[in-house]
């Protein structure tokens, strides 16, 4: 794979404008996203996190992730995406996550709401089918970073742990990228406090 990427600068230009194209896409279908789960946050249905419990039985999960890629932000919260692929034969499911840059990190879904596209966590995890795959991207499933610790700006790391029902996790990277649309409105004074 590696070997080609060197010698097709026409090539890589064109996907860099594919990637444009598809990122000017994506924005407009962000915009919509106005309500972002800020009703569910007071339902005290958080579970809390206490992973070091079962630390022990930790191994790694057979899922790779695709194209991952953060949106950039310069506080409050963010969303990861990318392609999660399921190499086994059985239904993966996974039932939380982690990040390096933000105290917490959700599993959110886009539901229509009377009419209206909310964001909100995700009942039962992200579902990976048997030798399949689940995508997470901008109006769609995706991964919240919650609190940000710091600004994400484009060309950032960030380590994101992912764990699977089983208590397998898979830790990838995300490159972060300036994302024009992805203005998500957690209402002013709602979120903070
Ligand atoms: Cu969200």
């Amino acid at each position: 794979m590696r070997t080609t990427a060197a010698s097709s600068a026409p090539g890589r230009l064109a996907r860099l404008r594919l990637l444009a194209a598809a990122t000017t896409a994506g924005a407009i279908s962000l915009v919509a996203l106005t309500a972002c789960g800020s009703d569910s946050s007071s339902s005290g249905t958080d579970t809390p996190a206490t992973p070091s419990a079962k630390a022990a039985a930790t191994a790694a999960a057979p899922v790779t992730v695709k194209d991952p890629w953060a949106k950039a932000a310069d506080s409050g919260m963010t969303a990861v995406f990318g392609t999660l692929v399921n190499t086994t034969d059985s239904p993966l499911t996974v039932v939380s996550a982690t990040s390096t840059v933000s105290k917490k990190t959700e599993l959110h879904e886009v539901a229509d709401v009377d009419g209206k596209p909310v964001m909100r966590p995700k009942k039962g995890g992200f579902v990976i089918p048997a030798k399949g795959s689940h995508q997470l991207q901008p109006g769609a499933d995706h991964l919240m970073l919650m609190g940000l610790a710091k600004a994400v700006r484009p060309g950032d790391e960030i380590t994101v742990t992912l764990t699977l029902k089983d208590e397998r996790t898979l830790r990838f990277t995300a490159v972060a990228k300036a994302f024009a649309g992805g203005k998500e409105n957690y209402r002013p004074g709602m979120e903070k406090g």
